[in-house]
């Protein structure tokens, strides 16, 4: 059987880790083997890949993507890459974006141009992890992959300049890249700085949560095992140069979302804050799905009460993952 090699970048964060514990656990490929190459930033927490440390397909290497050395020896011994390490937190590219310009836009770059120099000619797969937020807002309706980039933050803007290089690097140079524009993940092992995560641990510990501006903001909820199963279809079936949204299908306010987890923790609105408003702060994202689901047969199915009950008993039961992490999650801390 033959082997394919996998370099996941950003393996050890929230998404990343999930991909890697997927593709190495019992229901994954066969033949498969990753190595993780991750900075350990304040997000990055290698202990997310203890359950597939002692797997003999696995390595992790702590680098910095932007490290062009080590970039290019990694991607000459890997068939292909899946990219996911970014900074990834909105309220943190508001404070400051050099981190962000950095890694998300020449880090990319320098991946890219390694996999040009050891991947050209329609060998190996780049498959690019973008987001959602690269489209802007919007006020009705959905955004198909056509639809024309119009980011707003920091972070969605230096997301959209990554996409774009990547989307370039194939209509350029011929490079098999895939992206995937994906909505908001949720799940286990998500960092206490971000909405859900952040929420259900202040109301574990009997504190209020700050809710932002009137609570209206709209965001389209993904687990992230619907996520890891778009990502593998894309990874094995997509087309290169194509660009696929991958959504969860569950739109909520998040004054709705928030209902949902006072019930599930047990706790009242008086435990809710509300905050002045995030700047700029983009009204609602809604991704159109019909190209990944016709064309690659992707349906999320994690059904999102299900799927926030489990997320809720995660962090019930592994406080000792996340009581260490809060520290870190205040805005404003160092990272790296
Ligand atoms: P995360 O912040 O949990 O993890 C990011 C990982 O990247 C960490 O392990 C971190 O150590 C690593 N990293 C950061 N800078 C690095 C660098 N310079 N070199 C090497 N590694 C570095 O993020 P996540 O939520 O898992 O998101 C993963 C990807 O998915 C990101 O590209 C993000 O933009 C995208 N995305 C996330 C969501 C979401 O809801 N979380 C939605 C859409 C898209
Ligand atoms: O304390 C909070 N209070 C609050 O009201 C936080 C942290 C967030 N919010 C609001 C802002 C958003 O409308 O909740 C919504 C969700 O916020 P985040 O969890 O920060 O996610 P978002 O800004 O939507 O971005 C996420 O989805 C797209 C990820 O962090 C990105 O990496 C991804 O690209």
């Amino acid at each position: 059987m033959t082997t394919t090699r996998i370099l996941v970048t950003g393996g050890a964060g929230f998404i990343g880790s999930h991909y890697v514990r997927t593709l190495l656990g019992p229901q994954g490929p066969a033949g498969v083997q990753v190595t993780v190459l991750d900075k350990l930033t304040y997000a990055g927490n290698p202990a997310n890949l203890d359950p597939v440390r002692a797997h003999p397909g696995f390595a992790l290497v702590q680098a910095d993507v932007c490290d062009a050395a080590v970039v290019d020896r990694l991607v000459a011994e890997h068939d292909q890459i899946v990219h996911f390490a970014a900074e990834s937190h909105v309220d943190r590219s508001i404070l400051g974006a050099a981190e962000f310009v950095r890694t998300n836009v020449s880090g990319t770059q320098v991946l890219l141009d390694a996999a040009l120099r050891h991947h050209a000619d329609g060998r190996g797969v780049f498959v690019h992890i973008s987001t959602d937020e690269v489209y802007g807002s919007i006020p009705h309706g959905s955004w198909p992959e056509t639809h024309p980039v119009s980011p707003n933050s920091p972070y969605a803007a230096s997301k959209a300049a990554a996409d774009l290089i990547a989307l370039a690097y194939h209509r350029t140079h011929g490079l098999d890249v895939r992206v995937t524009r994906c909505s908001n993940n949720y799940g286990h092992h998500h960092f206490p700085e971000k909405l859900i995560p952040l929420f259900i641990t202040r109301l574990m510990q009997g504190r209020t949560v700050p809710l932002y501006g009137d609570g209206l903001n709209v965001r389209d909820w993904l687990h992230i095992d619907d996520h890891v199963q778009g990502i593998e279809l894309v990874r094995t079936k997509g087309r290169p140069g194509e660009v696929y949204n991958i959504g969860g299908g569950t739109e909520l306010t998040n004054k709705e979302l928030t209902s949902l987890l006072l019930e599930a923790c047990g706790a009242g609105w008086e435990s809710v804050e509300y905050v002045t408003d995030r700047k700029g702060h983009d009204r609602r994202y809604s991704v159109d799905c019909a190209k990944i689901t016709q064309e690659l047969g992707y349906r999320p199915r994690k059904d999102f009460a299900t799927g926030l009950a489990e997320t809720v008993s995660w962090y019930r039961e592994n406080r000792h993952w996340w009581e260490p992490l809060q520290q870190r999650a205040e805005l404003g801390a160092a990272a790296g």
